[in-house]
Order: C-alpha cells, then sequence, then structure tokens
C-alpha cells in the first residue's frame, strides 16, 4: 500500500524497541547519578514518597488533581477498617485556557476558589483537613509538601511559576480564603498518586504510568541509587519524567519529519520530544500531518487539500481512537472525515485508518520500551531472575483508545519475558492516591515522633555526658580513698600488677582466657632480647550455660578437663608449666595469685563460688583431677591481660578497655594514690569494675523503662547498671525491649508482637552490627529480621535500624565518657598540661560492631580534650597478657627467691 511509503518510518521492530530500551536505561542512570543529573534529559526527580500504604492509613484527606485533561477535586475517606477501603466524592472543574496560559496569581486563585466552592458544596468549611496536591509537571521537590516548577507541559503554560514553589503559591491563595483551613501535607506528580491509588489496592504496585494528556512514568527506586537524596535505606519514588526523553538528541534517528513539524508548531518546541511522539494530546496533530502530506502528494482524498486538513488540532485523539475501534471503525472513519469535510473515498478511509493504527500502535510501542528499561531495573535492583510486579495506570489514551492497552501489554511480554506485570487501572484517579500519600506521611510524620519520643530518651546531650564523666570520676576516687572503698560501687580493685612489659619476659607458659564468648587455653612462648617475640598455640572450648550457671565445682572441673585436653593436644601433660588465669569477673586481690570472686557477673552464676579464691579452686579441681600438676603464677582480669597484650607492643599503653559480653577499664594508677595497698613508690593497675557504676542509683536520671526491663530480666538485677547499657551482652535486649513498645504503640510490625519478639535473648548483639553495617540494603536488614522470626516491612526495617543505632550509639558514648574520666585522671595524675597515652581495647563490641568504636572515640575526644589518645586493638586476646604477666611474675618471684 502506496501510504506505507510514509509510514515505514514510524513502524518500530522489536530489534528498535530493544535499543530505546537500551537508550533509555542509560538516560536513567543519568538522571539518578550526582554528576550527570544536571544535564540529563530524562531528570529522575525524587519525590519523598518511600513507603506504599500499608492500611492503617485513616481519616479524612482532600485531594486537587491538576494537570490532566481535566482538574478534579476529591474528598476522601480513608477507613482503617483494615479493609483498605475508602470512599471517595469529587467534583471536576473546568480548566479554561485563560487560566491555563494566564499568570500563576491568577492560577492558584482559581484552584483555592474552586476549592472554596467545593468545600461549600460538601459542608466540609468547618474542618481543618489535610490536603494532597496532584500536580502532573516537572517539580524538583526536596521534600514531599515543597515542589518547584522546572517547566511547563502539555497545555498548559502559566507565566511566573517556573521555578517557584508551586505549594508555597498554594498556601498564599489559600489564605485568602479565611473560612477554609487546608494543610498541604504532600505534592504528587500524577504518575505517583496513580501508583499510590494502585499501591492501595494491590501492594505489589510500584510502578504508576500514565498516558494521556501527557506522558510519564514513575517508579521506586532504592535509595543507594538515588545520590540526590541523603540516605541509603529503603527505596523512594523516582518520577521520571520520561517526555523528555530524546531532548538531548538521544531519539533523533527515531523521530519523522512529522514529528518534527509536530514540534515546531507546539508550544514547547524541542522540549517533551519522547511525550510527543505518544501522548494524546499530540497524536492526533501526527495523523494530519502525515494525512496533509499524502493529500499533497495526491494519495488521498484526490490530493484536495482541505482547511481541516491545514488546521492545527483539527484531528484529535478522539477521532484517532473513534477511527481505530473494532467494528465502526471505518464507518466512524467516514462520518469524522466527512464532518472534516475531507469526502473520503472507500480506499481513503482505509488509508486514514492505517495511518491512524501505525501511529497509536507507534506511541503504545515506545511506551513499552521504556517501560520495559523501568522493568528490567527493578528485576535487577532485587536481583531476581524473574519478577512479578504490577504497573498502575491511568490516563485518557490507554484508558479509552481501542486498541492501544493491548499493544502496550503485548510489547511489554515481548519486550520483558522475565518479569510478569498486572497492568492495573486506577479507580478513583491520583486523587485518592495523593491523599494516600498525604495520609502515609501523616502516618509517618506521627511514627517519626513517637519513634523520636521513645529513642529521646536515649539520646545524651554532652551536657549529660560531661556530667556521666564527672559522675566516673568521683566514683573512681570512691573507690581508692580507703574510708570510701567499702561502699564504693566502682570498686578499683588492686590487681599486683606493677609494670607493663619490658621486653624480658621470656620462657613458656600456658593461660587461661575465661569470661568472655570463648573460652581459651593457650600455650605462649615468649622470646626476649633481639629475638624478642611471643609464640601462641590456643585451643577455643565451650562453656555449656549448665556449666556456667551449675555449682563452682562443675565449673573448675569443666575448665580443668579443657586443660588436659590442650595438654594432652599438645604433649606437654608432664610439664609442670607456670599458669596465668585471665579471670574476667571482678575479684578482691590480695596478691598476684590471689583473686576472691566479689560476684558474678554477665552469664555466669555458678554456685559456691563468689566471696571463694578462685586460685585456689582452680588449684583444688586440678588436684581433683589427679592427672597433671601446674604452677599458677597469676589471676588477671581480661582488662588487664589486654592492657599487657598491647603493652607488650606500646609501652605508652597503661590502659586496658573491654567492650564486649561485659564491659569494664584498668589502668596504672601511681601507688600514693591507691590508699589500701601498703607502698608509696610506682604504680599499680587497677581493675576498676566499672560495669557496677550506678549501682548506687547515681546514674538512674538516664536508665530508662527499657533499661530497667532488662535489669528485671537479667541474672543479676540492681547490679551492674552501666554495664547492662554498655555490653554486647545487653544491648540486644534494649533493642528488643523498645521494639516490643514500640510494636505495643502499633509503630512497628503492624502493631502485632509476635513469639520471637518475646523471646528473651533472641535479639543477640551481633544482630546489631549486622543490622547497623552502612550500605546494609534494607532487604538484608529485612533478611536479618526474618532470621528472628520477625517479617518486616521496609518501614519496620528503618525502625529497627535507628533503634539499634539509638542503643550503640548510647553505649558507646556512655563508655567514651566513663574512659574519659579515666585519662583525666591519669593527665592528672602525671600533672600535665596535655597527656598522650595508649589504650588497649578488646570485646566483639569494640571489635565488630561497625560504629562502636569511632563514636566511643570521639567521645574521648569531646570529653577530655587534653589528651591524645590512641586506642589499640588487641589482636592476641588477654591470654597474651596474662603470660606475660606470668612471666614478670615468675621473674619477679625468682628474684625474691635468690
Ligand atoms: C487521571 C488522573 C490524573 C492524570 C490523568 C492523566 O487522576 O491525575 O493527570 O489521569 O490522564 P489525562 O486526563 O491527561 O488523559
Ligand atoms: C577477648 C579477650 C578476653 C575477653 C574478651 C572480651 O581475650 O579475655 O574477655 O575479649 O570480649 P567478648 O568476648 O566478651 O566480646
Ligand atoms: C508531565 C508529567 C506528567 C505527565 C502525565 C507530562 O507532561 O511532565 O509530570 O506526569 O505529563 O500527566
Ligand atoms: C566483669 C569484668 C570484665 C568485663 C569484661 C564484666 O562483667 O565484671 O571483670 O572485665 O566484664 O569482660
Amino acid at each position: 500500500m502506496a501510504v506505507d511509503r510514509y509510514l515505514y518510518q514510524l513502524r518500530l521492530s522489536d530489534d528498535v524497541l530493544l535499543d530505546v530500551t537500551a537508550r533509555f536505561q542509560a538516560e536513567m542512570g543519568k538522571g539518578l547519578a550526582r554528576d550527570t543529573s544536571p544535564t540529563a534529559a530524562v531528570k529522575m526527580l525524587p519525590s519523598f514518597v518511600r513507603s506504599l500504604p500499608d492500611g492503617s492509613e485513616k481519616g479524612d484527606f482532600l485531594a486537587l488533581d491538576l494537570g490532566g485533561s481535566q482538574f478534579h477535586i476529591h474528598w476522601v475517606k480513608e477507613f482503617d477498617d483494615g479493609k483498605q477501603s475508602s470512599q471517595l466524592e469529587s467534583k471536576s472543574y473546568p480548566t479554561p485556557k485563560e487560566v491555563m496560559q494566564g499568570n500563576g496569581a491568577e492560577l492558584f486563585d482559581y484552584i483555592a476558589d474552586c476549592l472554596s466552592d467545593f468545600m461549600e458544596t460538601k459542608n466540609l468549611k468547618h474542618k481543618k483537613l489535610p490536603l494532597g496536591f496532584t500536580f502532573s509537571f516537572p517539580c524538583k521537590q526536596t521534600k514531599l509538601e515543597e515542589g518547584v516548577l522546572l517547566a511547563w507541559t502539555k497545555h498548559f503554560r502559566v507565566r511566573g511559576v517556573q521555578d517557584t514553589d508551586v505549594v508555597s503559591s498554594l498556601h498564599r491563595a489559600l489564605q485568602k480564603h479565611q473560612d477554609i483551613d487546608v494543610d498541604v501535607l504532600a505534592l504528587v506528580n500524577d504518575t505517583v498518586g496513580t501508583m499510590m491509588t494502585c499501591g492501595y489496592d494491590d501492594q505489589r504496585c510500584e510502578v504508576g504510568l500514565i498516558i494521556g494528556t501527557g506522558t510519564n512514568a514513575c517508579y521506586m527506586e532504592e535509595m543507594r541509587h538515588i545520590d540526590l537524596v541523603e540516605g541509603d535505606e529503603g527505596r523512594m519514588c523516582i518520577n521520571t519524567e520520561w517526555g523528555a526523553f530524546g531532548d538531548d538528541g538521544a531519539l533523533d534517528d527515531l523521530r519523522t519529519e512529522f514529528d518534527r513539524e509536530l514540534d515546531l508548531g507546539s508550544l514547547n518546541p524541542g522540549k517533551q520530544l519522547f511525550e510527543k511522539m505518544i501522548s494524546s494530546l499530540y497524536l492526533g496533530e501526527l495523523v494530519r500531518l502525515i494525512l496533509l502530506k499524502m493529500t499533497k502528494e495526491g494519495l488521498l482524498f484526490n490530493g484536495k487539500v482541505s482547511t481541516a486538513l491545514l488546521t492545527k488540532g483539527k484531528i484529535e485523539m478522539k477521532h484517532v481512537s473513534a477511527m481505530e475501534k473494532y467494528k465502526e471503525g471505518l464507518s466512524n472513519t467516514k462520518e469524522i472525515l466527512t464532518e472534516l469535510k475531507l469526502f473520503p473515498s472507500e480506499e481513503d478511509c482505509v488509508a486514514v485508518q492505517h495511518v491512524c493504527a501505525v501511529v497509536s500502535s507507534r506511541s503504545a510501542k515506545l511506551c513499552a520500551a521504556a517501560l520495559a528499561a523501568i522493568l528490567t531495573r527493578l528485576r535487577e535492583n532485587k536481583q531476581l531472575l524473574r519478577m512479578r510486579t504490577t504497573v498502575g495506570i491511568d490516563g485518557g489514551l490507554y484508558k479509552t483508545h481501542p486498541k492501544f492497552a493491548g499493544r502496550l501489554h503485548r510489547a511489554v511480554g515481548r519486550l520483558v519475558p522475565a518479569c510478569e506485570v498486572r497492568f492495573l487501572r486506577s479507580r478513583g484517579g491520583s486523587g485518592r492516591g495523593a491523599a494516600v500519600v498525604a495520609a502515609v506521611a501523616r502516618r509517618l510524620a506521627a511514627q517519626r515522633r513517637r519513634l523520636h519520643t521513645a529513642l529521646a530518651a536515649l539520646l545524651l546531650p554532652p551536657a549529660i555526658l560531661w556530667e556521666l564523666r564527672d559522675k566516673m570520676r568521683a566514683e573512681l576516687e570512691h573507690g581508692l580513698k580507703r574510708e570510701t572503698q567499702a561502699q564504693a560501687t566502682v570498686k578499683m580493685l588492686p590487681t599486683f600488677v606493677r609494670g607493663t612489659p619490658d621486653g624480658t619476659e621470656k620462657g613458656k607458659f600456658l593461660a587461661l582466657d575465661l569470661g568472655g564468648t570463648n573460652f581459651r587455653v593457650l600455650l605462649v612462648k615468649i622470646k626476649s632480647g633481639r629475638r624478642r617475640s611471643v609464640q601462641m598455640y590456643n585451643k577455643i572450648f565451650a562453656i555449656p550455660l549448665e556449666i556456667m550457671q551449675g555449682t563452682g565445682e562443675e565449673l573448675f572441673d569443666h575448665i580443668v578437663q579443657c586443660l588436659a585436653d590442650f595438654l594432652e593436644y599438645m604433649g606437654i601433660k608432664g610439664a609442670r608449666l607456670p599458669l596465668g588465669f585471665t579471670f574476667s569477673f571482678p575479684c578482691r586481690q590480695a596478691s598476684i595469685d590471689k583473686g576472691t570472686l566479689v560476684g558474678w557477673t554477665k552469664g555466669f552464676k555458678a554456685t559456691d563460688c563468689e566471696g571463694e579464691d578462685v586460685v585456689d579452686m582452680l588449684r583444688e579441681a586440678i588436684r581433683r583431677r589427679n592427672e597433671f600438676d601446674l604452677d599458677i603464677v597469676a589471676v588477671v582480669n581480661d582488662t588487664v591481660g589486654t592492657m599487657m597484650t598491647c603493652g607488650y607492643e606500646d609501652p605508652n599503653c597503661e590502659i586496658g578497655l573491654i567492650a564486649g559480653t561485659g564491659t569494664n577499664v584498668c589502668y596504672m594508677e601511681d601507688m600514693k594514690n591507691i590508699e589500701i595497698v601498703e607502698g608509696n613508690e610506682g604504680k599499680m593497675c587497677i581493675n576498676t569494675e566499672w560495669g557496677a557504676f550506678g549501682d548506687n542509683g547515681c546514674i538512674d536520671y538516664i536508665r530508662t523503662k527499657y533499661d530497667r526491663e532488662v535489669d528485671e530480666g537479667s541474672l543479676n538485677p540492681g547490679k551492674q547498671r552501666y554495664e547492662k547499657m554498655t555490653s554486647g551482652m545487653y544491648l540486644g535486649e534494649i533493642v528488643r525491649q523498645i521494639l516490643i513498645d514500640l510494636t505495643k504503640q502499633g509503630l512497628l510490625f503492624r502493631g502485632h508482637i509476635s513469639e520471637s519478639l518475646r523471646k528473651k535473648g533472641i535479639f543477640e548483639t551481633k544482630f546489631l552490627s549486622q543490622i547497623e553495617r552502612d550500605r546494609l540494603a534494607l532487604p538484608q536488614v529485612r533478611h536479618v529480621l526474618r532470621q528472628l522470626g520477625l517479617d518486616s516491612t521496609c518501614e519496620d526495617s528503618i525502625i529497627v535500624k535507628e533503634v539499634c543505632a539509638a542503643v550503640s550509639t548510647r553505649a558507646a558514648r556512655l563508655c567514651g565518657a566513663g574512659l574519659a574520666a579515666v585519662v583525666e585522671k591519669k593527665r592528672e595524675n602525671q600533672g600535665v598540661e596535655r597527656l598522650q597515652i595508649t589504650v588497649g581495647a578488646d570485646g566483639t563490641l569494640y571489635k565488630l560492631h561497625p560504629h562502636f568504636s569511632r563514636i566511643l572515640q570521639e567521645t574521648v575526644k569531646e570529653l577530655a580534650p587534653q589528651c591524645d589518645v590512641s586506642f589499640m586493638l588487641s589482636e592476641d586476646g588477654s591470654g597474651k597478657g596474662a603470660a606475660l604477666i606470668t612471666a614478670v611474675a615468675k621473674r619477679l618471684h625468682n628474684v625474691g627467691q635468690k
């Protein structure tokens, strides 16, 4: 057919379409990336819509819907009946040309007048109502309730609005109406409104598509891909503004002379080139221009060019749709062309129908090609091979054209076979969606407020931290002074370790490391002098709960059993080696090899131990076994072992810090300040046992109800209060308590407290470290929660992550305040203006949590500005330190013997 000579350029094969898909994918990437976004044709505008409705939205909302073929005002009543039902009352208002092409003030006054009329009609003037504003034009947003118009499109061309915030313009106009009181909570694009409207009925809907007067699409993008918006958590809806695809020439090879002619005659030449090949505002015109050319070349209407063919906009979308109707298409064509005074022949009608079909097919296929790019991106974001999803659609062309929808669906099916797509027509327009966005915004705002209230109690402003530093300092002094030592809660236990390693240590030593996550037995070989080095062999043994909380005898028999296995394994059962015992619990020592357990902490509660000398108990257990003999030379706290281990590398290391299952710190104190130990010369290491800080109630004012819950549920209520706010054994439990409270408030997990959430200890601190890892995408957070039997939404996981961060940050800042007190004391001890000191640190919380150590160090810097504190991670654990102490003790002992 001769007509095809004209139309072949408008026929797009699937290969060409796949190429368009690839081009559009590239454009999307440009629009999202910080450095290319300013010049990108496809703007990829963040909408600040982060979540889909979850069915708890409720209340009355107003919605304005401007920019499509009609201006609608809606009154949306959402019912929190769990059935996601809502009622809609609407009224349409004309958009006269003089308004669409007048000035800004007139436009917004007109909108406000219509709203006032609507509220009058619906008797809503006495109500203060939230409003969602669907404004179907490209707007740059920095928050939900604001939007700066980038450019008018379609048939709008209002002066003085471009580059201004349309929400404040609307507010100004509304303020002129004293009798209406509305709060514009959200500005959304019609694609976003459509996605939300459909999302209300189908939670899988994550794409919004408009094919009407104009065309555009939005979809839920991963935050980590949106460079222009802070944060990597969750997703945000991106308004692609795909109408401008090709404005940078990317589609010039596909644009025909008719497209170029249409663009030159449009209100915005060179702009919205993709839209001008697709949307209903332009398709009729395209058909006219093609028919005009064919007629001029005598291929139609006997070459007689009538006025209608020369008149712009004479052929409209409704004509094209009517001419393509299945049955009455041909008769419609005759009728329409006759009305246009073209007196068509039968062939003319068939040819004109053909032109319409080719033009509208191209439109559907181009849409499909761009939509295929979005669907592919969604599937790749989710790392799925196959994906099921829903696309919410609205727009006159899609809804009224007899064949458009079918053509679009089939083309999408061919272009992205790995995506199973449900096309869901929007019921009630994007107005309902705008109300849902406003409702979600209000719910999220309320949620945020309540979340912040809940978490506010965990925030420690600088003033409080300085106070805590000084309170810790006072407790340190209480523990050192003879007259207050007995009542002191921070026990400041002398360790009889009087010096850090000096490199002369040498020999083979055994070490036990009990009290942390793992129980280790170690053989440590220390060389001194030029070949100075430490070699270690160790084996980790489990301490079953029933042993930790059994009898003292069983515990020490278990320890000796492990020792025997290790000696067997190392083939050194016969060697009566000196042993250093790292015992990470508060022990009152009278000498380096004597330690009376003051009280169990962490998960230990073995009977008949408290008040007993743990070295004696170990010796008795060895005797009971009667298989080997050892020389237990020293019992040390893990903080002391850690200080020594690091001191071996850095002589400036005079502080040992553990932030692990438990928390504690030791430091080298001047003998003259240790009033309960004879002598004023030199130094001795003090095991502060700061875990008990606050057991006298001095920090109760910062303890929250969650802390009290955790304490009451612990093995030692009322004890170790500081530890229970700062250490790995308890942080997960604090988080769990907060999550339960937030769930009870309906802020989480849809208010449902699952069995898992009720289970004590289910939220281990390692999960905090996992969840708080930067750039951990929310799906992975949800995966962690799923492992805990917690089915969560995106929002839930964002909140869980915030709760984890609040709890661990508080812990780190509390530890920082305590440590600042210790280094400040050291500085004053030395009477220097500036102190340089190293802290040896260990413990899973310090080592594995993504932010704990950094926040702790920053807090020390803040609260001890005259101290240059370096932190040294203990690579080998405190076992090495225990061996070094044993070596020193052994050497001193031998010297003493001589
Ligand atoms: C109905 C939606 C409205 C959107 C319109 C687009 O409620 O927000 O702008 O569809 O279709 P049109 O009216 O331009 O054909
Ligand atoms: C490793 C040390 C050990 C200490 C532990 C504390 O070798 O002495 O008790 O760190 O950390 P946790 O294992 O409790 O996290
Ligand atoms: C506008 C979009 C809108 C689309 C559909 C385009 O002209 O730029 O913001 O979503 O029309 O109404
Ligand atoms: C113990 C300390 C120990 C700390 C770290 C606390 O519970 O009381 O002795 O240093 O945990 O393991």
